[in-house]
């Protein structure tokens, strides 16, 4: 170890990182002058990385879950080889720019996961870990084609957030050992002092959750290096290293304090922090030997992948279809598959012909990653082939996240942009609350993550109302590049998966019933109307010269139905739309459009067991809605159907005043 260099390195990541904040005139100096010396021993001796190819299917994943200290990652993949240049540095949260206030996915290269809410980050790092014991335990044979860190910052934030506790609980139950997390513990958050608000002893929680606990001195190259090289050998439990670290390191009057924490040093102390860490005081200034190194670690990335490929060809040759395999789910492919159709008539809960769908899914698409919130048996979510997962079975492709919603989503997360895997997960859908912060996240990096969320509505029944969702699914469809499926059938169902698994730039949620809904006629899969569910609406029962349209998702799209057949008995002409999924609706041309909803038919009624609010753009000022406004309450469904007014008379009669008053 070269600790020269080191003090180099790491001394400019800490000037470009204030200048940066200082030129942006905002931005975190706190975090990158304190973690800056892990940071160099890490990227320089340990991390394994191409810069020149940052999707290398074998490398080690790093984030940086305190995402507020993105000029820290930033720095370093600039030193390190990555396209980023120092121009791009002096973009710092610049619109535009490749360097964003918080790191984010697609921006810049070397950015595994975007992080800012903290402790998604560290959550993230876990599934990312995960994705790689089941990959290996699957392709490893007779070579090493799969076998990487996952390394991950987090600071006090990242640790008081309940996620991080959901994440590591579950990282050291299923001994994820080549996960090693370095915990930047300055004791120092926004508010001044974690004594304010944080004295659990962190040794003894990791200690307990079966991790690997270190600590060491986060300022001395000698303590850091050799704590990685314990960490890195022991690969039955997950590995904290506790780095003592001062905030502001360097920064004469402000390092250890908050005021160092989130607010630019100042022109002044940013010449005296240069000049107390013995670096030139020019702006961005980058010394010859970090440019040596830069070249350094392009080629060592280089020579790193080249090693693998060559491995990677051995295996190859002897195992010509894994391999094959291998390269298709780790570029993200989905093989061909099909899904039956379900024959008419028979009455089936949406949860259950997913779990139908799902038993013939999981032997098409090997990479299918299932799991559940300890709910498989009322989310269905689990196929009979399917077998756990756990230390001693890292071949299970299905997870058993336990209670932990919001930890089971962030680690989905992180096993969706690990790559090779396709993870699904369930859980009821009103608890979708408990995971909505990862779910906007998946939807913000446009990553392929399937929600399968059963008991929709009052439908549920007794459970009552903490049970029943309401505002849940106008909450989901606010969240943009989010997908939310109602379907109505279990052939809407079946669609409503392929569309899911189709999907390759972001999240899809499927919304299920617990109670049984008719598999209704409609003409083969690949006909009208069933081809036009692929547009998100369409008219599943119509009249020649329609007075009305009656709107539904799910299962009131029944409702719907019954209540055109009254009005039909009264001579009037109806048309029934079923929402499988308004995004994918609002997506679709306006001629389209047009044919579902015409602009000549402003009598429309929208129907749905939940909050009333995204229904309005279809319904217009002359539509009605009929939907819960309230909470619900414990009761057998069919009375709650009753009480709540979400009934075919009560549709028909407003149709029938909406009819008259206009006539
Ligand atoms: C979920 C979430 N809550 C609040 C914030 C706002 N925030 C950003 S940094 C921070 C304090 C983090 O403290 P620490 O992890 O110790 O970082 P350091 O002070 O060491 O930079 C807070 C509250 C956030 N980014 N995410």
């Amino acid at each position: 170890m070269n600790t020269d260099l080191l003090k180099t390195i790491s001394n400019t990541v800490r000037g470009l990182s204030i200048d940066a904040i200082q030129k942006a005139n905002s931005g975190h100096p706190g975090l990158p002058l304190g973690m800056a010396d892990v940071a160099a021993v890490l990227f320089s001796e340990h991390l394994k990385f191409n810069p020149k190819n940052p999707q290398w299917f074998n490398r080690d994943r790093f984030v940086l879950s305190g995402g507020h200290g993105s000029m820290l990652l930033y720095s370093i993949l600039h030193l390190s080889g990555y396209d980023l240049s120092i121009d791009d540095i002096k973009a710092f949260r610049q619109w535009g720019s490749k360097t964003p206030g918080h790191p984010e996915l697609h921006e810049a290269p070397g950015v595994e996961t975007t992080t800012g809410p903290l402790g998604q980050g560290l959550a993230n790092a876990v599934g990312m870990a995960l994705a790689e014991t089941i990959i290996a335990a699957k392709y490893n044979t007779d070579k090493e084609i799969m076998n990487h860190f996952t390394w991950v910052f987090a600071g006090d934030g990242d640790l008081q957030e309940g996620v991080s506790h959901e994440a590591c609980s579950f990282a050291g139950h299923n001994k994820l050992g080549k996960l090693i997390l370095f915990y930047d513990s300055n004791a120092i958050t926004i508010d001044g002092k974690t004594d304010l608000s944080f004295s659990e002893d962190v040794k003894k929680r990791f200690e307990a959750y079966n991790w690997d606990v270190d600590e060491i001195d986060g300022h001395n190259y000698e303590e850091i290096n050799a704590a990685i090289i314990r960490a890195k050998s022991n690969t039955n439990k997950p590995s904290i290293i506790i780095c003592k670290t001062t905030i502001g390191y360097g920064s004469p009057n402000k390092a250890g304090t908050s005021d160092v924490h989130g607010a630019p040093l100042g022109k002044d102390e940013v010449v005296l922090t240069k000049e107390n860490l013995g670096i030139p005081i020019e702006d961005f200034y980058v010394p010859k030997e970090a440019n040596v190194f830069r070249e350094e670690m392009i080629e060592k990335g280089q020579q790193a992948e080249q090693a693998w490929q060559d491995i990677f060809n051995l295996y190859s040759e002897k195992n010509n279809t894994a391999a094959q395999e291998f390269q298709d789910i780790m570029n993200g492919k989905l093989p061909e598959f099909k899904i039956s159709e379900f024959e008419a008539g028979s009455k089936l809960a949406t949860r259950a012909s997913s779990g139908k769908v799902l038993e013939e899914l999981v032997g098409q698409i090997p990479n299918l990653l299932g799991g559940s919130a300890d709910l498989t048996p009322s989310n269905k979510t689990k196929a009979k082939s399917q077998n756990a997962y756990s230390p001693e079975n890292r071949k299970g492709s299905y997870i058993h996240y336990g209670i932990r919603e919001f930890g089971m989503a962030a680690i989905m997360n992180g096993v969706a942009l690990h790559g090779g895997l396709i993870p699904y997960g369930g859980t009821f859908f009103v608890f979708s609350d408990y995971m909505r912060p990862a779910m906007r996240m998946a939807a913000l990096m446009g990553i392929r993550v399937i929600y399968v969320l059963t008991h929709d509505s009052i439908g549920l029944g007794e459970d009552g109302p903490t049970h029943q969702p309401v505002e849940h699914l106008s909450s989901l469809r606010a969240i943009p590049n989010m997908q939310v499926f109602r379907p109505m059938d279990a052939n809407e169902t079946a669609l409503a998966w392929e569309m899911a698994l189709q999907r390759t730039d972001g999240p899809s949620v499927l919304v299920l019933t617990r109670q049984g809904l008719k598999t209704i006629q409609r003409g083969c899969r690949a006909c009208a109307p069933m081809k036009q569910a692929e547009k998100g609406a369409y008219t599943l029962s119509s009249d020649i010269d329609a007075d009305i349209i009656l709107m539904a998702s799910g299962s009131e799209v029944e409702i719907a139905l019954k209540a055109k057949e009254l009005l039909n008995k009264d001579g009037y002409e109806v048309n029934v739309v079923s929402f499988l999924s308004q995004e994918i609706f609002d997506k679709q041309s306006d001629t389209y459009k047009q044919t579902v909803l015409p602009d000549t038919i402003e009598k429309r009624i929208a129907i749905e067991a939940g909050a009333s609010m995204s229904w309005h753009k279809y319904t217009g000022t002359k539509g009605k809605i009929i939907g819960i406004d309230t909470f619900g309450a414990s009761a057998p469904y069919e009375r709650l159907y009753e009480e709540y007014g979400i009934r075919a008379d009560v549709l028909y009669k407003t149709a029938l005043e909406m009819l008259k008053n206009i006539k």
